[in-house]
C-alpha cells in the first residue's frame, strides 16, 4: 500500500499508544492522590477525648415544686418527696475532674452528649466517684471485650475510686445506615447491674454523624440540622414498686419541669428519642403543634420501648408553647409531659 511519506509508521504508532497509556496512568495516579488528599483535608478522622465521672447527686424531679402542666393540681400524691439520691454521669473539661462541662437545661438527668463522625475514635476517661462498682457501656460502637463496659473485661466493672479509659471505634457500622438521617443516636449506660444502675440515672447518649455531613472536624454536628434535642422517656422506680414512687419522666423531670426545648419557626430540628426501663416503659412520644418525618413516614407520635433509639426530623411551622408528652394515659396522668417552645423568626 502506498502511504503518504508523512503518515506515521506502525512502529511510531505503537510508540504513541504506549506514551498515551503511560500519560493516562500518570493522570489517574495523580487524580487518585489528589482525591485522597482532598478527602483527608475535608474529613479528618479524629480521636475525641471525654472525661466523665460517675457521681452521687441529689436529684429533684420537679425543681419548681409545681405541677406546671395542670397548675391547679398539687404534686403531693406523686411520692413522699421530689428529691432522691441519684447517680449521674458528669462531664469534665480535663483529667483534673475539677471543671464540670455545662450542658443545656433540657438534658436533665442525662450524662454528657458524646459526639463523633464516622471514622473517629472515642477515648472516654472514666472515673467512678460513687460508692458502688459501675461502668460505661455504649450501644452501637465497635469495641473489644475490655472496652465493652459490661460482662467481664477490664472495663466491665470499675470499682469506687478507680478509673478506666474506654476506647470505642466509630466505624461505618456505628454510623447512619442507608435509610437513616445524617446522624444517629446511641445510648450509653452503666452495665454492672444494668437494671439497677440505669434506674439510678447512669444514662447518656452518643450522636454519630456521617463524616461528609459534619460542620467541621472540631464540631461534628450535622450541618443539615439547626437544633438537635434528645429525650429519654423513662419511669424511675424510687420506692420499691410503690405507685407513688414511680416517677414518669422526660430526661428525669415530671409535670412540665423540663425546660429549654426552644426553637424557631422554619429551623431544621432533629429529635433523638430514647427509652429505658421495664415492661411499663412503652411510650408513645407526641408533639403538639408539629409533625415529624420518621423514615419518610409523616406522624406526630413515635412509639418507643426500653432501649429504643429513634431519630426524627421536623421543621416547626407554628409559634407556641406546645405540649410534648407520652400519650399513654397512665403516663400522662403521672406527669410524663413537658412543653417545647417555637418562636417567631426575627424579621
Ligand atoms: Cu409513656
Amino acid at each position: 500500500m502506498n502511504l503518504p511519506s508523512s503518515y506515521p509508521s506502525f512502529k511510531e504508532n505503537l510508540f504513541d499508544v504506549k506514551m498515551m497509556r503511560q500519560c493516562f496512568r500518570k493522570i489517574l495516579t495523580l487524580s487518585f492522590f489528589s482525591f485522597t488528599i482532598l478527602c483527608s483535608l475535608s474529613v479528618q478522622a479524629s480521636v475525641r477525648e471525654y472525661w466523665i465521672a460517675a457521681e452521687k447527686v441529689t436529684w429533684n424531679y420537679a425543681p419548681s415544686n409545681k405541677n406546671l402542666i395542670h397548675p391547679d393540681d398539687s404534686l403531693d400524691v406523686w411520692g413522699k418527696t421530689l428529691n432522691y439520691t441519684k447517680y449521674r454521669y458528669i462531664g469534665y473539661s480535663d483529667g483534673s475532674y475539677s471543671k464540670p462541662l455545662p450542658q443545656p437545661e433540657w438534658m436533665g438527668i442525662l450524662g454528657p452528649q458524646l459526639r463523633a463522625a464516622v471514622g473517629d475514635t472515642l477515648k472516654v476517661h472514666f472515673l467512678n466517684k460513687t460508692d458502688r462498682p459501675v461502668s460505661m457501656h455504649p450501644h452501637g460502637l465497635k469495641y473489644d471485650k475490655d472496652n465493652e463496659g459490661a460482662d467481664g473485661g477490664k472495663g466491665g466493672s470499675i470499682a469506687p475510686g478507680k478509673s478506666f479509659t474506654y476506647t470505642w471505634v466509630v466505624d461505618e457500622d456505628a454510623g447512619p445506615g442507608p435509610k437513616d438521617l445524617s446522624s444517629v443516636v446511641w445510648l450509653y449506660h452503666s452495665h454492672v447491674m444494668a437494671e439497677d444502675e440505669t434506674n439510678l440515672g447512669l444514662i447518656g447518649t452518643i450522636v454519630v454523624t456521617l463524616a461528609n455531613k459534619i460542620r467541621s472536624t472540631a464540631n461534628p454536628t450535622p450541618r443539615d440540622v439547626d437544633h438537635e434535642f434528645t429525650a429519654l422517656f423513662m419511669i424511675f422506680n424510687e420506692e420499691n414498686d410503690e405507685e407513688s414512687g414511680m416517677k414518669h419522666t422526660i430526661n428525669g423531670r415530671i409535670f412540665g419541669n423540663l425546660s429549654g426545648y426552644e426553637t424557631i419557626i422554619g429551623k431544621r430540628v432533629r429529635w433523638h428519642l430514647v427509652a429505658l426501663g421495664n415492661e411499663t416503659d412503652n411510650h408513645t412520644v407526641h408533639w403538639h403543634g408539629q409533625t415529624v418525618l420518621n423514615q419518610g413516614r409523616r406522624t406526630d407520635v413515635i412509639e418507643i420501648l426500653p432501649a429504643s433509639m429513634i431519630s426524627v426530623d421536623m421543621t416547626p411551622r407554628s409559634a407556641g408553647d406546645w405540649l410534648f408528652h407520652c400519650h399513654v394515659d397512665d403516663h400522662m396522668i403521672a406527669g410524663m409531659a413537658t412543653r417545647w417552645q417555637v418562636m417567631q423568626a426575627k424579621k
